[in-house]
């Protein structure tokens, strides 16, 4: 595809992603059914599935050859990223949607032959979208994010669930050194903060496709690392650790979790 046929694209993604933040804010005061999946930590909701639904219509109807991963599952059998997929997480940090109401998103990674094109995450209530298209740069609303700036360590706001600390005491060398440690609980928003400077370096032990694929691709357009948490590429077809990082701490962070 051409350069302007991805910026139609990306224009239509944001469009959808739009609608999608409205009719998520609208049934905020609704009652809505919770279900459990795996167990107590990870829940799903109506909407969630409503949200992934809507997505799928549009984009069965627009782009018929695209495919279609998305974590509730509506979508495509995806076991490659041969040609275009759309990779979307309807809710990410469906625990903050239910108990909080905020601190969620709407998580879009748009790839051709394995590339991140365009990524886009939005946060709903905060009406705060992170978009980038590859090659041109990231933005959050209308504000191009500049390429991220020199930090150290000690100066560092990192990232990461408590439980994980618990999982892998190498960690806390890492709470010790840094100036602060923050759990927000949404993958997607938390790799868009290290993508605008909020955060510095985000880590996971446990994340699926969909939570990492738009964060990525933003992330990448200001110049931030973001591979499993030994270093490794991701592969964006399989649930893998992340260390989404500044690059000026990222080597760093790396041989603090394996000293
Ligand atoms: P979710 O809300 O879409 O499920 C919470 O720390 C972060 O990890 C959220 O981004 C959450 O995404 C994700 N997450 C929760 N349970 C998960 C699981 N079992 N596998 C992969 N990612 C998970
Ligand atoms: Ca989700």
């Amino acid at each position: 595809m051409a350069h302007q046929d991805w910026q139609r694209l990306f224009l239509q993604a944001k469009q959808w992603t739009k609608e999608a933040g409205e009719s998520i804010r609208k049934s905020m005061g609704d009652t809505f059914e919770v279900h459990t999946k795996a167990h107590q930590h990870d829940l799903v909701t109506d909407v969630d599935r409503q949200t992934e639904a809507f997505y799928k219509d549009k984009i069965r109807e627009s782009y018929p050859n695209h495919r279609i991963m998305g974590e509730e599952g509506l979508g495509d059998d995806v076991k490659d990223l041969v040609g275009t997929v759309w990779i979307i997480d309807p809710i990410d940090g469906t625990v903050n949607f239910v108990h909080q109401q905020c601190y969620f998103a709407i998580s879009l990674g748009i790839f051709h032959e394995g590339i991140g094109m365009v990524g886009i995450v939005y946060d709903v209530m905060a009406d705060e979208m992170f978009t980038a298209v590859k090659g041109q740069g990231a933005f959050l609303n209308e504000e191009a994010l500049p390429v991220l700036p020199k930090v150290s360590l000690e100066e560092s706001i990192l990232s990461f669930n408590v439980g994980w600390v618990l999982k892998d005491r190498r960690l806390e060398t890492l709470v010790e050194k840094s100036r602060a440690v923050r759990s927000y609980g949404a993958a997607a928003l938390e790799i868009a903060y290290v993508a605008c400077g909020r955060l510095d370096a985000y880590i996971s032990f446990n994340l699926a496709p969909w939570d990492i694929a738009g964060g990525s691709v933003i992330l990448q357009e200001v110049q931030g690392q973001a591979t499993n948490y030994k270093g490794k590429e991701l592969t964006f077809l399989g649930k893998d650790t992340l260390l989404a990082a500044n690059p000026h701490i990222y080597k760093e962070v790396i041989r603090e979790i394996h000293e």
